[in-house]
Order: C-alpha cells, then structure tokens, then sequence
C-alpha cells in the first residue's frame, strides 16, 4: 500500500516536473491538470471550423489544433459544419460564418491586425469565434485564445476585442554575416546563411510561431554595423528563403542598410545621398530586393555613429541620408528606421546630448516614410537612464522605440532581470511637452502627435541556445517586447503572470513567488550594478562586470570615469546648468524637478548632479552611506531571489529548475564583485569606511583591476 502509494506520487511528480529544455519557450500546450477546469474547457469545445485555405489561416489553423489537443489532451476534429460549441475561426472572406455573425462594427474598431474573440450564436448554435479583417488577425487571435486557455482563463463567457497600439512591431537583431551577434549572450546565430536558401531550419518556423504569438510582425535580420554583403544577390536569395518562411506568420523581413555600399558594391566613388548616380543606384538595389521580397518592409540604418560610414561624411545631415533610401523604398511602400543612436568622440559635449543636437533641428525635414529610432535613454541600455530628451523633441517625426532585450549592460545571460518594469518606467515618464499626461508611450504611439506610423523595436536576445535566450528567464524579455508593443497599457505584472503561466506552470504557488521575483529583479541589478543614478561604469569592449577605474580608451566618452566624475567632493555628472546642462533638452516641468539636488529623484540623483560625500539623503544617510547601503540590499536580494527559487522544486522540472539555480548562483558572486569593486574604488575618493554593519569585500582593489575577459561574449 505504502510503496504503491511512493510510486503514484513518484509518477505523477514525474508527471508534473518532466525534463523540459526550454525550446518551446511560452508555447508549450501541456494538457491542463486543473481536471474540473479541463472538464469545462472540454465541454466548452466540441471541435473546430476553419475555412479558407491561404498560408497564414493554414498557420493559424495547424497552431490551433496542436495547441488544443496537447492542452486538452484529446484529438481535435476539424469539422465540415459547425456544431454546437465549435470554435469557428476567420475572417469576413474566409468564413460565412463569421460573415453571417453581427460583428461589423467590433470589426471595423479591430482594423487591419486586430481581432474579436466572442461566444456567439449562429444556426441555434453555440460557437466561439475568432474573426479579423485579415489572415495575420486571425493568426494572432487563435494565439490569444490559446494564451486564455494556457493561463486558465474562464472562457464560457469570453467576449473581447483586442488591436495593436503599435503598427511596427520589430525585432532588431544584431547578427553578422558570420554567424557571430553583437552583443549576443546565447550562442551564435540563428540565421545559418551558409545552408540557406536550401535549408530551412525547423527554428525558423518556430521562431516566426514564436514572433506572431506575441504580435511581432518584423525583423530586422542583420547587425546595424552593417556588412554590405547582405545586399547582394547571393544573400538576397537567402534574405528571400527567411521572407518566405516567415510571410505565413505575418512577419516581414528588414535588412540594415550599409550606408557606403554603393561604393563597396556598386564601385561608384562616392555614397553622397545628393549624388544622382548614388541615388539612382539605391533605386535599382531596392527594385532588385523587391524583385525577390514583394513585401521587404524597408532599411535600418546606423549611419555616422561608432565609426559607421554616413551622409556626414559628405557634409550631409541625416535627414539627406534617411531622405535618399526613403525615396527607393517608398514606390514598393517600404519604411526607413534610421538611427539617432550618434555621438562622436570630436565633440565635446555631453554624449548624453549629442542625439538631441543633431537630430532636433532635422524635426520636419524626414521624408513620411521614415521614422526615427531612439535609444530609451540618451546614454546606452544602462541599467537606469532617464528617458531619451528626444521623446517629444521632435513633433514632426514618427519616433520609434529602441529597447535592448540582448542584456548587454544588464548581466548578459547570467542575470535574471525581467526588463518590463524599465520598459515600463520609460513609456510612463511624462514629457510634459504638451502638458502633463504627455507621456512617451503617446509619443511612440504617435497618438500625442497623431502620426499614422509608430513603431517599437527590442534588440533580439536570440542565439542558437536550445532554450533561445540562454537564461530561461531571457525568454520573458522577448516576450515583453511583444506583449507591450501591442499593447503597452499592459503592466509588467500581467505579462509577468502570463508569461509564468504558459512558461511554466499555474499554479499559484509557484507564480507568485517567481513573479515577485522578477517584478523585484530589475531595481535589485540597478542596486548591485549603478544605484542612485550612476551609469556606464562596466568593462571596457566586452561590458561585462565592473570597472569604474577605467581611464585609458581610445575616446573619452569609452571610459568609465567620463560617466561617474568621482573625486575628493562627491560623485556624479553635473548635468544642470553648472555642468554639462544636459536639462535644458528637456521640457520645463521635468527640468524643474531633475535640476534641485533635493528635489531629483534620487534613482537619478548622480546621472544629474555631481554630490558631496556627506549630502544627506532622504533616508538620513551621507551619500556614501546610501552607496554602501544600496551595493549591499543589491547583494542580498540576490540571496532573496535564490532562496525563493529554491523553494520551487517541486512545482519546475529538474532541468530549468537546475539551470536558473546555476545561474543564480553565478548573480549572487558577481553581485558581490559588483558591489566590492565599486565600493573600493569609490572609497579612494570618499575616505570613508564602509559602515560595519555590511560583508567586508575579500579582495583588494588591485585584484579585481586585474580581471580580464578575453574572451567574452558578444564582443565582435
Ligand atoms: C551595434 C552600444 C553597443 C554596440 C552597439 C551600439 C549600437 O555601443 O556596445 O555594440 O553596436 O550600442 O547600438 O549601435
């Protein structure tokens, strides 16, 4: 009795934890074992109908069926006539059905990419409808349906309707010719250029699945240093094999754009964009792409930034270059993003204003089919930056949102940070440039301005690693990018809970604790890395862990003690009008609050203000005091997180639940060097000691100046 009892329990743990290596990423359909909520989602759908025969309601089609049958755990009989409790899906076009519902209206306000989801009646009978205008609707709305299901939702009585807020949804993925990804922590890359275009990888199609079922409808294949090479046509035939593969899923393909190719490739002498040979050249490369990509979605363009070849090299500006390809791709309706990510090292700014400089004057000069693309802070992905000034500087131009999900200066694939709440933080910040409410989510909305473009991309943080991402927890990132691309209302703890849900498991158990750690995860790495404002103060070239003493790059702007300016006084960059007067670019009422030391939120206090040693902070310490205090609740949330984490065993497979506690592990020690390297270098200013209540560091200064990374990843 008692073994037959160890074995039942063994068996159903073996049921419940099965070894998963995280290549299904949120699309797992494990069948429910809620049993009551399986049986009402089993008596809530008797099969489904599905008419129309192009490739994407085949997509849509093959996704629903496997998605319900694993999740229900019975076969799903595609039905010639609906019954009662069928799930009918399909547009106007495709199905009578849906044509017959009263859906007009509902259909109208769903627009091209939207779709319905609703209990309807139809012939006396009970269905479920899923109805769009379009193929690629309908597609992202089976997804939904199966997300309902996946997080068990209650569907008896489901009605909704659900539209992007944002036309360009886009991955940017920082990939080389070579296999190799700029600031890529998850192995190589998944485009493997030398077997295409005869071989298409099955990844490729469960990427595209992947992309569709988050609402992501582009890609941007290739590194913004950018090859030329791509552009030619033995890689336009491999450009086109990816297109191809990912069309059904809604997914368009954008390629960056090397601003000096008409040189490299066309042999011409010069990429001037005002030259009619240079133009005229551009025009014939896009009609050839279009030639083999009908609906190629446009450039992507990094010009004069980091040594990138640009219109600035002809004494044009960047409207001159954006102008020149928007004019060749805008006959085939093709789009340039182009980059405002710039700052040179001739300058003797403020990097954080040089994007503002050059691009604020250049507002109205863009051709309609351009969009400009802004970093969300005006420095580089750090941990915590302010958002970029840019955002409501440029009333004219369509800004597009560039995110960095790939963890370049967020601990790579070694830490768990969830990236919502800064994505969060910085589309909630209030622009106020026309009054309060002016946020940057209505800027990249293009609602505050009423521009019919919009745009947000995330940089990929995709390898070849069986899990994608490299930390499981990475996974959430690219779904976020999605989920808030789409729908940037939502709040980081609803796509938390619903990525935890379809990632692992339901039960609450496990969700709430995970969840509570990862909304917690992103303040607790600005915690151990760059609190109170600081920034940019990692290893030179490979970024990865700390180097605030960092003082002999190439540029000035490359060195850690540009950014942190630490000395006998205090700490931080004068930013106000005393300093660098970086302020001034932002509108008045956020000016007013940043430029008072006291009144400056202290997340932000040193990226604004150079400060005493001994300013008292709003808890009663001396900045130094808060310093040590901040590196200390960074390392010990760490320990937090792990203890939380391995209170989930039983609820995770063996194989996930190892891994993130290996990594885990991997967080706390390099907390700890964060938080000692920083606090000895900080003190040879400050002279003060560490209060006596915190872990003394285990190794001297000279130790940790000494640690080289040769090869870390991700850098080139
Ligand atoms: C693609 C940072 C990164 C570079 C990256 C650059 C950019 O500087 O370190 O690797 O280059 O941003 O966004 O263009």
């Amino acid at each position: 009795m008692k073994k037959a009892f160890f074995l039942s329990t063994y068996l159903l743990l073996a049921l419940i934890t099965h070894a998963e290596n995280g290549y299904q990423l949120w699309l797992r359909y494990n069948t429910i074992n809620d049993k009551q909520l399986l049986n009402q989602y089993l008596n809530s759908i008797s099969g489904i109908q599905f008419d129309g025969k192009t490739p994407t309601l085949n997509a849509a089609k093959e996704e629903l069926i496997n998605g319900l049958q694993g999740l229900l755990g019975k076969k799903i009989i595609v039905q010639r006539e609906f019954s009662n409790n069928s799930i009918v899906a399909g547009t106007p076009a495709s199905s009578n059905i849906i044509a017959s519902l009263q859906l007009k209206q509902q259909l109208q306000e769903a627009g091209k990419e939207g779709f319905i989801i609703t209990t309807a009646k139809s012939n006396q009978k009970n269905i479920i409808a899923i109805a769009s205008n379009t193929d690629a609707g309908v597609l992202y709305g089976v997804f939904h349906f199966l997300r309902l299901l996946q997080t068990n939702q209650n569907i008896q009585h489901v009605s909704l309707i659900s539209f992007p807020k944002i036309q360009l949804r886009i991955l940017n993925h920082w990939d080389n010719l070579n296999r190799t990804v700029e600031r890529g922590y998850a192995g190589f890359s998944i485009w493997d250029w030398h077997k295409l275009p005869g071989y298409i990888d099955k990844r490729y199609i469960d990427y595209a699945r992947s992309n569709a079922s988050v609402g992501i409808n582009g890609t941007v294949l290739t590194n913004v240093n950018a090859n030329a090479l791509v552009l030619t046509k033995t890689y336009l035939e491999k450009v086109k094999a990816l297109a191809d593969a990912f069309r059904p899923y809604g997914i368009k393909v954008y390629l960056t754009a090397r601003f000096s190719s008409p040189i490299e490739l066309g042999k011409l002498k010069t990429a001037d964009p005002l030259d009619p040979e240079v133009q005229e050249w551009w025009k014939q490369k896009v009609n050839e792409i279009f030639s083999y990509i009908p609906d190629f979605g446009g450039f992507l363009v990094k010009a004069n930034s980091e040594g990138q070849p640009g219109p600035q090299n002809y004494a044009r500006t960047h409207a001159d270059g954006a102008n020149m390809l928007a004019e060749a791709v805008s006959p085939h309706g093709g789009i340039v993003m182009w980059r405002a990510f710039v700052y040179s090292n001739e300058t003797p700014d403020d990097r954080a204003k040089q994007a503002y400089n050059e691009f604020k004057p250049l507002d109205g000069k863009f051709k309609k089919n351009v969009l400009v693309q802004v970093k969300n802070g005006p420095i580089d992905f750090q941990p915590r930056e302010p958002f970029h000034p840019l955002f409501g500087a440029m009333p004219q131009t369509p800004l597009m949102m560039e995110y960095q999900l790939t963890q370049e200066y967020l601990g790579q694939s070694n830490h768990l940070v969830y990236e919502a709440p800064m994505f969060k933080e910085c589309q909630d910040a209030d622009t106020y440039v026309k009054g309060k409410g002016s946020t940057v989510a209505k800027v990249i909305d293009g609602t505050l301005e009423g521009h019919d473009l919009s745009g947000m991309a995330g940089v990929a943080n995709i390898g070849n690693d069986i899990n994608w991402t490299g930390h499981p927890f990475a996974q959430s990132n690219w779904y976020t990018l999605g989920r808030l691309a789409w729908d940037h209302t939502l709040s980081a703890e609803q796509i938390a809970d619903e990525w935890i849900k379809q990632t692992f498991t339901n039960n609450s158990r496990f969700v709430n604790p995970v969840k509570s750690m990862m909304l917690a995860s992103r303040d607790i790495m600005v915690s151990y890395m760059t609190p109170l404002g600081l920034h940019h103060i990692m290893g030179t070239g490979h970024h990865y862990g700390p180097a605030p003493w960092t003082n002999r790059s190439a540029r000035a702007d490359w060195n850690p003690i540009y950014y942190h300016k630490a000395d006998s006084s205090g700490i931080g960059f004068d930013r106000t009008a005393t300093g660098s007067n970086a302020l001034a670019q932002y509108a008045p009422a956020v000016r007013k609050q940043y430029e008072n030391v006291n009144t400056c939120p202290e997340e932000y206090l040193l990226w604004f203000h150079h400060v005493r040693w001994d300013h008292k902070m709003t808890s009663g310490r001396t900045l130094w005091d808060e310093l040590c205090y901040k590196y200390n609740v960074g390392v010990d949330s760490v320990r937090w997180m792990q203890k939380k984490w391995n209170e989930q065993k039983t609820y995770v497979d063996n194989d996930r639940f190892e891994q993130v506690k290996m990594l885990l592990t991997i967080q706390e020690k390099e907390a700890v060097w964060w938080r000692n390297a920083c606090l000895l270098y900080f003190q040879t200013y400050s002279k003060n000691p560490i209060p006596a209540q915190y872990e003394k560091p285990d190794q001297t200064l000279e130790y940790y100046h000494a640690l080289l990374f040769p090869f870390a990843p991700g850098n080139g």
